[in-house]
């Protein structure tokens, strides 16, 4: 290879022309970038040179595979659902100040959701009058110009730089990944002009494996004896994780712990599978319905494992006397504006690490009393039947063959086995999709991480390509369908051999924003008059599917017929083609 590692001091072939353009694919193949999701402009002049010279030279292998976007925000969900199975953050190619615009929400999602990603916009031309190659050559030159364009996306990312020589571009780009990949992981912004994209220069050597993402952190010893104490003495101790299975090895460590120590554990707002909701010490899901959760009141102490909102103290929080510790590898959330908890010690970790230093430390010492664990597991065990008991009763079919959500994710948790991967984006219905997917697997189940909906269509073609094993399933409220582009998402999945099922919870418009209002205002005119944002009259939701990416296509309205049409959805998945199921539930 010419171009790449220490082969950049190769003898360069005559038809070979070097630039910061082709630096810069290089750099972030050497990088570990498989994908280039990409949505092209006039800004991209110099890349899109390097891909047709790499063509012709049939070395396309040097550069990321370029995977065309018709919509950014798909672009950006795709990294995402790829970055967060593999963990190998990829990249996103867009264009000037606009396509930086479509990104949209789903830049929101990357950085609360901590997915390494790498994003590239190319800025307007420098240069008016011919002054260096990529000079302005069309109106939009002007009209792109932007004042502060990395400031668009700051406030998201972890780190933005403009990329001004291509002498240095590799060790940018290298530097970038590290901090997108450096936990608390996060997408990461580079931006150039055209003129510095254009630029020719000598082939650029790979700068050395300098490169790896910051080593984990383990809890300093006072801090592990002090959480260790703190739970050899608890009567009731919680866990309360979010996200601990972003790394899923932290999973099975989290379980010997708790096993070890009869420690219950709730998830709350869960954008990952944290903990095996079939373990007797699984106590339950917090989204956001109003009322004291039981368990985290008797809670005397508590553990938050990762978690930007493990309780929403205006209607459900801890006791007063509980000891609150947070163990997280990003414990006060530089992030977000306003956030505090009434803990006593906050302590940045590896989560699995800390886990494991717990798990050692209480079984050196010997000190659990094993008469208390097996009495608190068994007490603990019972809260847990009778959970599941109430939840299974949900879920039967009702006579009249109406859907109900609960009744749609038991028969989606039958059809597709406990291995799938599910995207969840369901949003009233999340809760409902927590207690009845009953997911025990560690990667198995994701969420966007943020609040900006439309992310799952992307984020499924990127789940499919960094798994092309797995079946990937999305769930998702019809608007959350429609927010997610689907013409672009369908067509891109078609594209990229990238089938998956999508389920869609259709009320046929938006519940969720009459809920929040439920909660402000409990007997306001909203009530009264039963406000709702209904999309009568509806679109073929499914059909939009079809016609854009060939999908396979059904609506369901009675309940006798729904196992028989995941049945067939996912076997059409299984032989490549994707499926849009649309499930109609009652109607909001
Ligand atoms: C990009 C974006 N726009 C708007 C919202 C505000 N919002 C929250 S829930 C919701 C309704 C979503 O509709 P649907 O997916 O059908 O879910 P449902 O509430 O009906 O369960 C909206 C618009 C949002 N979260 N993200
Ligand atoms: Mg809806």
């Amino acid at each position: 290879m010419i171009f790449t590692g220490k082969g950049a001091q190769e003898v360069k072939p005559v038809s070979l022309v070097s630039t910061t353009s082709t630096a810069f694919l290089e750099a972030l193949r050497e990088a570990g970038i498989r994908y280039a999701f990409a949505n092209l402009g006039s800004d991209h002049t110099g890349i899109i040179e390097a891909y047709s010279q790499a063509a012709r030279l049939g070395r396309l292998d040097d550069y990321p595979e370029l995977v065309t976007c018709p919509h950014e925000s798909v672009a950006l969900s795709a990294a995402h659902g790829y970055a967060q199975v593999s963990g190998q953050p990829q990249a996103v190619l867009v264009h000037t100040d606009v396509g930086t615009q479509n990104l949209g929400g789903a830049i929101h999602n990357a950085s609360r959701g901590r997915v390494p990603v790498l994003i590239f916009a190319g800025l307007s031309p420098m240069t008016q009058e011919g002054e260096l190659r990529g000079t302005r050559t069309e109106h939009i030159h002007w009209l792109q110009d932007t004042i502060d364009q990395r400031g668009m996306l700051r406030g998201y990312v972890k780190h933005d730089q403009e990329i001004r020589t291509g002498r240095n571009v590799k060790q940018l780009v290298h530097r970038a990944v590290q901090l997108a990949r450096s936990e608390p992981a996060g997408p990461v912004y580079l931006v150039a002009a055209r003129e510095v994209m254009e630029e020719e220069l000598p082939p650029q050597p790979a700068p050395g494996d300098w490169w790896a993402p910051v080593a984990p952190a383990a809890l300093v010893p006072e801090v592990t004896d002090e959480i260790a104490a703190a739970l050899e003495q608890a009567r009731d101790p919680l866990v309360v994780t979010s996200y601990l299975g972003r790394d899923p090895a932290a999973v099975p460590a989290l379980v010997e712990l708790c096993e070890l120590a009869a420690i219950g554990v709730v998830e709350s707002s869960p954008i990952r599978l944290n903990f095996p909701a079939d373990h007797p010490l699984h106590l339950g899901f917090h989204w956001n319905r109003p009322g004291q959760e039981a368990v985290l009141a008797q809670a005397d102490v508590i553990i938050v494992l990762g978690s930007d909102v493990p309780w929403i103290p205006g209607h459900n929080r801890p006791s007063s006397s509980a000891r609150i510790f947070v163990v997280d590898i990003d414990p006060v959330k530089s992030s977000l504006p306003m956030w505090y908890l009434p803990a006593t010690r906050y302590a940045l970790a590896d989560l699995r690490t800390a886990v494991r230093q717990l798990t050692a430390r209480l079984s050196l010492r010997g000190r659990l009393d094993p008469g208390t664990v097996v009495a608190r597991a068994a007490r603990l065990g019972a809260v847990h039947d009778a959970q599941r008991a109430e939840w299974a009763a949900r879920e039967r079919p009702r006579p009249d063959d109406v859907i109900t959500p609960e009744y749609l994710v038991a028969c989606v948790r039958e059809a597709i086995g406990p291995d799938a991967v599910v995207l969840t984006e369901a949003v009233a219905s999340y809760p409902v999709v927590s207690q009845h997917l009953r997911s025990s697997r560690p990667g198995t189940l994701y969420g966007s991480g943020g609040g900006s909906l439309g992310w799952a269509g992307g984020a499924a073609v990127g789940t499919k390509l960094a798994a092309p094993e797995r079946t990937v399933v999305s769930l998702v409220g019809d608007g959350s369908y429609l927010f997610g582009v689907p013409a672009s998402a369908q067509w891109l999945a078609r594209r990229q051999a990238a089938p998956s099922l999508t389920v869609i919870f259709d009320n046929q418009g938006y519940r969720t924003p009459f809920l929040s209002t439920i909660a402000v205002h409990p007997d306001g005119d909203a009530v009264r008059t039963g406000f709702s944002v209904s999309f009568e009259p509806e679109a073929d939701l499914a059909g939009v599917a079809a016609a854009a990416g060939g999908a396979y296509a059904a609506t369901v309205t009675a309940a006798a017929r729904l196992p028989q049409t995941l049945r067939q959805a996912l076997a059409e998945v299984a032989a490549g083609r994707s499926a849009v199921v649309s499930v109609q539930i009652p109607p909001v």
